[in-house]
């Protein structure tokens, strides 16, 4: 017999407080909610199988009740294109990516620009657990207990100008250790946007780990972008700078395949990809296929943002 998945009968009202799930990494040890920032971040391990031995994640599910996917599959089953197009080839090619040191430079249309070294990053901001989904637009999905921070602390830092509108990110441009960087078939580096709003929105980390450990190379090390009612694809990784900026930045999918994939990409059942549907999708460890929900399930804290907008048109 099949179990059935929780999240393909909870309703959405059913949601509780978000919040009630926001706790510090530091609780896995200690039962109380301390700061990760201040313990000792140990280099990542070379492989996925030595990462896995020691995680560990406060909860075994999300606010919807959807269980955490396995360290092994989060760990072995990535898409990052710098180093392979193949899901399984990503964890061996990258696993001697250097991510230290790592700078990541915050600019553009803001009054205090900023290079940040990876350890300033983990000593000024907090990093606690938040377990969200992600749902790729190829439509397979993953429940990851992410590490990481608000963007929007980093982002205030920054002090953005009135003439702000948008958010660039940028993945580390460096071909001798991305192999797929090689391949001219794509514009390399790859770039991610959000609107500034979206940026600053409390749901939206800068992740620098997952099941307790400092983020695997696979998975975006040392730091990369998650927004979870988002396609998997607007979830940057290896981020080495951020830009503040006027105009819509245009993305690396953008720009590969502009009518498949668009600026906002906010999951939507109801808006199929020009070649398959939306409407549902695999939960890589589980049997069942599942519904997806409009934004991912984060629609109550989201829907807001978009009011008044076609979401057919703007996709
Ligand atoms: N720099 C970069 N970031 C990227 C990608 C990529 O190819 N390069 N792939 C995206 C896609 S399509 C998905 S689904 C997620 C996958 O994240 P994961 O491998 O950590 O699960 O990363 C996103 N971020
Ligand atoms: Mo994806």
């Amino acid at each position: 017999m099949q179990k059935i998945n929780p999240s393909e009968i909870t309703p959405e009202h059913l949601y509780f407080s978000r919040r009630k799930f926001i706790v510090g990494a530091g609780a896995l040890a200690a039962g109380t909610l301390v700061s990760f920032s201040c313990r000792r971040i140990e280099p990542a391990p070379p492989t996925g199988e030595d990462f896995c031995a020691s995680a560990k994640a406060t909860g075994s599910t999300d606010e919807l009740g959807a269980n955490l996917t396995s360290c092994r599959d989060i760990t072995n089953y990535n898409n990052f294109y710098e180093f392979s197009l193949g899901k399984e080839d990503v964890a061996p090619l990258s696993a001697n990516f250097r991510t230290s040191p790592w700078t990541l430079k915050v600019g553009g249309l803001v009054n205090k620009p900023r290079t940040y070294d990876m350890n300033d990053i983990l000593s000024r901001f907090n990093q606690d657990e938040r377990i969200y989904r992600l749902r790729c637009v190829e439509a397979w999905s993953m429940v990851i207990p992410w590490v990481g921070f608000r963007l929007a602390d980093l982002l205030k830092e920054a002090e953005p100008l009135p003439a702000a509108k948008f958010v660039r990110f940028e993945t580390l441009l460096d071909p001798d250790q991305m192999p797929g960087q090689k391949d001219r078939s794509f514009d390399w580096p790859y770039v991610e946007g959000l609107r500034l709003d979206e940026a600053m929105h409390n749901l939206t980390l800068l992740a620098t780990g997952l099941y307790g450990k400092p983020l695997p190379p696979q998975d975006g090390a040392p730091i990369r972008l998650v927004v979870p009612w988002k396609y998997g694809f607007k979830n940057i990784k290896s981020i080495v700078k951020i830009d503040l900026v006027e105009e819509m930045p245009a993305s690396f999918w953008m720009d590969y395949a502009p009518h498949e994939y668009g600026f906002y990409a906010n999951v939507n059942p109801d808006v199929p990809h020009p070649r398959w549907s939306q409407s549902s999708e695999r939960r890589i460890g589980e049997l069942a296929r599942i519904r997806t929900l409009p934004f991912n399930g984060y629609g109550e804290e989201v829907a807001s943002l978009y009011a008044g907008m076609d979401l057919r048109k703007f996709y």
